[in-house]
């Protein structure tokens, strides 16, 4: 076993782990990266899947902390799509000259705070110790992924893929039969690319989901030129936006409009296309009667788009809409026009195991060549609560959170009896429901301010006091309460994987409210947290 110290542990070489290496080695630190793939990444990095994009507009799905690298980057589409973000992080590790301080192809497995040097010692499946001051995780909240445990699927005689795994050579489709299990952004995105090369192709849809369309297309040179004279507004728009992202809004109630403006308004959005809905009209998340009307106008348009009446009907969601991420998609509801596609809901016929030649429903089996699993993710908390992370008095991660039913956390970055461990993007803030760069910006910046208030004041240590955890969770759950969030099944509150309610773990007061609340609290003197003293010079 080999021993290595370090002043910083970062794990994870996405946007998050990209931006805190270069900021604390700015700072001057000595700072590792552990990553498990063999190349930058992150969640880019595995979600290969046809059709891969990214939901937020190009424009905006960028770092901003640097104008000279902001410059340098124009986006082709307006949605950029999986390979292109990957070259996107290579051309930032690039730029940044990054690699030197990543390891690749490596697995953090366990990591514990030591209360007599008081550092922590991460253990790699490499079979090294890294002793550092800080660790720092930036494992993303959408990363570790949800397979259902159907019984019998090592018994399929044909292909499995799941959409956050893919090959990274094409797999192709042709002539085979398809059967994809879950209608997310992942599924949505990727049934319309397998349906041009698929025989035949049978959705099994658990739940009917919103879907939006993207219209998606290239970017003019003035486009492309346009962003780059925009940077100031887009580097504000990080903060100063609830979604880190500016979208189209009417500022006002839909119950301000008459049914004619409301229509007129919606077919703007519909037409323009993207994640507007869910901006349009501000009191979606919150008002009965705002939501009833976007989501009839989707229902509507679901009923427009596909020719068989009873297939629209099972394609009709019936939950709030934007409680569960709003979807885009291209030609999503079109497929269901075309004789090859199939639609078969598991409401009343449920996946019962997977067979040698398909996937037995209750009512019969759906013979196959292939299942592609668009099932999802461990949301939030999979990813960290994979690794064995404990902290003081050996309480793991696992512990403090019973199960990971009951996180507990100090302002989504920070727990107690956890010194000087930092969660990116973690539960309890707002970064899933934002453009995510904007949010691994805000968190980076705060860390890396708050280090540098550690080693300016020589403090070996800062801890999020248990009183601060308690009066932020209740903070959390009393706006999530006063939303229509907590009303639906979703992965932003656990119930996706087992369909049982794990908690709301999501702040959804916004990303420019909670970096207002961020700040206030590193301005006085990160109040809510305790502090150690450095001592003598540790000796390992
Ligand atoms: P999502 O949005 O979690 O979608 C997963 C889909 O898989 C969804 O339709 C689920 O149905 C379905 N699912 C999950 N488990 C099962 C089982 N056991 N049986 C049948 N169907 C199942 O994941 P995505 O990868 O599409 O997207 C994740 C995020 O990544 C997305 O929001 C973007 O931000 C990017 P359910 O709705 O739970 O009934």
């Amino acid at each position: 076993m080999t021993i290595k110290q370090y002043d910083a542990v970062v794990i994870g070489a996405g946007f998050a782990g990209l931006y805190m290496l270069h900021k604390l080695r700015e700072r001057g630190l000595s700072v590792r990266v552990i990553e498990a793939a063999d190349g930058v990444g992150g969640v880019w990095y595995w979600s290969r899947y046809p059709g891969a994009k990214c939901d937020s507009d190009s424009i905006f799905y960028n770092f901003t902390f640097s104008e000279e690298l902001y410059k340098k980057w124009s986006w082709k589409d307006r949605y950029a799509s999986q390979p292109e973000i990957l070259e996107y992080l290579n051309f930032v590790a690039d730029e940044l000259d990054l690699r030197p301080d990543i390891q690749f192809s490596t697995r953090v497995k366990e990591a514990s705070f030591n209360n007599d040097i008081k550092h922590w010692e991460i253990y790699t499946d490499t079979d090294e110790t890294l002793i550092a001051k800080y660790f720092i995780s930036g494992v993303g909240c959408l990363s570790t992924t949800n397979v259902p445990p159907f019984e019998g699927s090592e018994t399929f005689k044909g292909e499995q893929y799941h959409t956050g795994r893919w090959p990274h050579e094409k797999v192709d489709f042709t002539g085979k039969r398809v059967v994809v299990i879950g209608n997310g952004s992942s599924g949505v995105q990727a049934m319309p690319e397998i349906a041009k090369e698929a025989k035949e192709l049978t959705l099994l849809m658990r739940t009917p989901h919103y879907v939006a369309e993207a219209r998606n297309h290239p970017l003019s040179k003035e486009d492309q030129e346009k962003a780059i004279q925009n940077y100031e507004d887009i580097r504000d728009s990080f903060s100063t936006t609830p979604g880190g992202i500016r979208m189209f809004t009417t500022g006002k109630s839909a119950t301000e409009f008459t049914e004619e403006q409301q229509k007129e308004t919606l077919e703007h959005v519909w037409t323009t296309g993207g994640l507007a809905l869910g901006s349009v009209y501000p009191d979606v998340g919150v008002n009965k009667e705002t939501n009833y009307v976007i989501s009839q106008f989707v229902r509507d348009k679901i009923d427009e788009i596909v020719e068989d009446p009873e297939k629209a009907k099972m394609l009709h969601p019936d939950y709030y809409i934007t409680t569960k991420r709003l979807i885009i998609g291209t030609n999503f509801y079109e497929i269901f026009n075309e004789d090859h596609v199939n639609l078969l809901s598991l409401k009343d016929n449920p996946i019962e195991r997977i067979v040698e030649n398909g996937v037995a429903l209750r009512d019969g089996i759906i013979e196959c060549d292939v299942i592609v699993y668009a099932t999802g993710y461990e949301a939030m908390t999979g990813s960290l609560l994979k690794i064995d992370i404990q902290g003081r008095d050996g309480q793991s991660i696992q512990d403090k959170w019973g199960d990971g039913r009951d996180v507990k956390t100090y302002l989504g970055l920070t727990m107690e009896n956890f010194p000087n461990f930092f969660m990116i993007t973690g539960p309890q803030s707002p970064s899933v429901l934002t453009n995510m760069p904007s949010a691994i910006e805000q968190h980076v910046d705060w860390i890396d301010r708050c280090i540098e208030y550690l080693e300016d004041n020589n403090l070996q240590t800062i801890e999020a006091q248990k009183i601060s955890e308690m009066k932020w969770g209740k903070q959390c759950d009393d706006l999530a309460n006063s939303t229509l969030f907590p009303h639906t099944n979703s992965w932003y509150t656990g119930a996706n994987i087992d369909g049982e309610q794990r908690g709301f773990v999501i702040y959804v007061g916004g990303l420019n409210n909670y970096k207002k609340i961020c700040d206030q609290v590193a301005d006085n003197n990160y109040e809510g947290f305790s502090f150690e003293k450095a001592h003598a010079n540790v000796v390992i």
